[in-house]
């Protein structure tokens, strides 16, 4: 089963996607997801001009072997485009692997350990009203669990905020729904982390009390914290119950969590900007945290997350997958398959991705009463139409920034 035809395809349906589409000679594909929000172009030229040659004419059985390849033959080691381009390796391998056995993936990786898997949805607002509407429309949508994010006084735009679609005052219409947005240049956005830790346990009060005690709710600080504040914000939002709160300080420095741990018992999940196990390691040994946010597509593909997962069930973490829509229906396959088989599974973020993505990405997955499941198509069960992704060419989109009142950048 040699490769013979390696594709990098680039397309834009409703954001930008960069998938890898391996043909071997016995006329087998497999697809993975190498899209990096913002630098998407980077990981094109990693893959096109260092990787694809070398993949043509490699035997594509050899998962791990060609993973080893990619990671020790480069000499230079991690970061987000070289891992997200070897995810995308991975990914074209185990679904070429799934076909070639008339499996899907999960079945290869030890079969499903639950029946589906509990998905968290964005609900957000402005203010209350919105924010009720939003939690109100998920749960009719089916979810069990609920991200919750808000707007700050006095703030112009704030990340996570979908309906940000008014005009914020520089005549820039925003959709946090899709935190990129297109143009030549990254939009700038205010914070101010006293007025956010001020106003949220007040916006999780009424939320408890319109909705109750029991519904899981999630809250991403997106790394905008320091460790003391994030602490204080963790031990402010116990009464409410948080299922997590995410990304609660910038955690290249793994230290920063003890602290954290050290002053609330809130669940904390950290790691959907990571891309190696080394990135988690302390955080997994000394249980700093409770989920890796890793995903499929940033962390190297399958086999490496599915590595780091099984180190992390050893310390009682869990994985809580990252599965915003700039994770393609490629990576969200992947991480469902991944997330079915594994015995520490603890849940899978699903922002649902728009019509146009579902013409380009044709997929097998169910979305039933609030569990996913990747289905039962041999590999991962998703075909990309090739003509319908030619419709839609690439477009220069950024991440916005943050600058503090005093126009300091601060973490977005
Ligand atoms: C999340 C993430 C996203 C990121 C986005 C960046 O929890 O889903 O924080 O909202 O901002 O994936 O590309
Ligand atoms: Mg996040």
């Amino acid at each position: 089963m040699i490769i013979d035809k390696a594709e990098v395809i680039v397309t834009s349906p409703d954001r930008n996607f960069v998938t890898l589409k391996l043909t071997t000679d016995d006329g087998l594909t497999g697809l993975g997801d190498a899209t990096l929000n913002g630098r998407e172009l980077a990981v094109v030229a990693y893959l096109r001009e260092h990787v694809v040659p070398l993949l043509v004419g490699s035997d594509a059985s050899r998962i791990e072997d060609t993973w080893q390849f990619l990671y020790r033959g480069a000499y230079w080691r991690r970061g987000p485009v070289t891992m997200a381009a070897i995810a995308a390796v991975d990914m074209a391998l185990w679904d070429i692997k799934g076909k070639a056995a008339g499996m899907p993936v999960y079945q290869l990786l030890g079969g499903a350990s639950r029946r589906g898997l509990l998905a968290y949805g964005h609900a957000s607002g402005k203010e209350l009203p919105e924010l009720f509407d939003s939690i109100r429309a998920h749960l009719e949508q089916g979810y069990r669990a609920i991200r919750v994010q808000t707007g700050v006084p006095g703030l112009k735009a704030i990340y996570g905020i979908a309906s940000q679609g008014a005009d914020v005052g520089d005549g820039e219409v925003r959709y946090d729904h899709e935190p990129a947005r297109r143009g030549a240049r990254p939009i700038e956005e205010d914070w101010d982390t006293r007025a956010y830790l001020k106003h949220l346990p007040g916006v999780f009060d009424a939320v408890r009390n319109e909705f109750g005690p029991d519904l899981p709710l999630l809250h991403d600080g997106h790394h905008r914290m320091t460790p003391i504040q994030a602490a204080r914000l963790g031990k402010s939002l116990e009464p409410y119950d948080l299922f997590w709160l995410e990304d609660c300080t910038p955690a290249e420095n793994q230290e920063a969590l003890r602290l954290v741990r050290q002053h609330t018992t809130t669940p904390l999940a950290i790691g959907e900007i990571f891309n190696t196990v080394w990135d988690f390691k302390d955080l997994i040994r000394d249980q700093l945290i409770d989920y890796v946010r890793g995903a499929v597509t940033h962390m190297g593909g399958i086999s490496p997350l599915r590595k780091t997962l099984d180190y992390a069930a050893m310390y009682q973490v869990k994985s809580g997958m990252h599965g915003p829509t700039d994770i393609s229906p490629v990576g969200m396959a992947a991480a469902m398959h991944l997330g079915l088989a594994i015995h520490n599974f603890g849940i899978q973020e699903y922002m649902r991705h728009g019509d146009r993505t579902n013409t380009v990405f044709r997929q097998t997955f169910t979305w039933s009463d609030g569990y996913l499941h990747p289905g039962d198509e041999p590999g991962l069960g998703v075909t990309l139409d090739v003509d319908e992704a030619g419709k839609y060419p690439y477009e220069q989109a950024y991440l916005p920034y943050n600058r503090l009142h005093d126009g300091t950048v601060h973490d977005w």
